[in-house]
């Protein structure tokens, strides 16, 4: 494990990545500047489950920057349990979730912040199906079919406009309360957010774009 750590991070970023080594020194940059320009302390966990594509080099040379911890899963897979191996490495009383790929917009990352603190709020949620939220044009047509369909689906579980959102921010504690997780799926924010017990969510609106470089791991399972 990488490690460059920062005094006392008030946020702790968590990326799952495989097979993301072309995205990450973009990912990195957007994300501190985010927080740097918000005045946020900040740690950004990369976990990856040995995607052996260059992955490590580039975190190598970006810890000389900026406050990252890599942590390389060898015998385990999976996008859902990938976070929660983050949650563990994580300093910070706050979390925030995001995928490697650049759909979701590092700039949201302090509104997604300053959202548990004004509020009173224990989950927030980056939703492209806010109003004011949307999805980029090219965004092919069967991906938004089963977005709808499983936003749909998820509906009954938990009143948000976009469940299955990959982008949120939740505390410490209901991470603790949902200490009990055992992630069946991958979605993990729907899971998080009904096994700890959230009740105050605030969705605020994100543009998602297209995945920036690389490939899917969506499987239609
Ligand atoms: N550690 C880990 N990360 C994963 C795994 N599967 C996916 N990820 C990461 O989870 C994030 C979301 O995966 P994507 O493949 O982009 O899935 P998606 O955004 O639902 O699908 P697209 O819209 O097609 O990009 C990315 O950062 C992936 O690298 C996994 O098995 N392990
Ligand atoms: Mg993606």
């Amino acid at each position: 494990m990488l490690d460059m750590s920062v005094t006392t991070p008030t946020a702790s970023i968590i990326v799952p990545t495989f097979r993301e080594a072309a995205n990450l020194d973009t990912l990195i940059k957007r994300c501190f500047q985010a927080t740097q320009s918000a005045a946020i302390e900040a740690e950004l966990i990369i976990v990856d489950d040995d995607s052996n594509d260059g992955t490590e080099a580039v975190i190598e040379k970006i810890v000389e920057s900026y406050p990252v911890k890599l942590v390389v899963r060898k015998s385990k897979r999976g996008l859902a349990t990938a976070v929660l191996t983050g949650f563990r490495h994580a300093a910070g009383e706050k979390f925030v979730v995001l995928d490697a790929d650049l759909q979701h917009p590092p700039e949201m990352i302090p509104a997604l912040l300053q959202a548990l603190d004004d509020n009173n709020c224990d989950f927030a949620l980056g939703s492209r199906y806010a109003q004011g939220g949307g999805i980029e044009d090219s965004w092919p047509w069967y991906r938004r079919l089963t977005s709808r369909v499983a936003t749909m689906l998820a509906n009954p579980l938990a009143p948000l406009a976009d469940p299955m959102s990959g982008f949120f921010a939740i505390t410490r504690k209901i991470w603790e309360d949902a200490a009990h997780l055992n992630p069946l799926g991958y979605k993990i924010a729907l899971e998080l957010y009904v096994k700890g017990g959230c009740s105050k969510p605030v969705e605020i609106p994100i543009r998602f774009a297209t995945r920036r470089a690389g490939r899917s791991k969506l499987t239609f399972s």
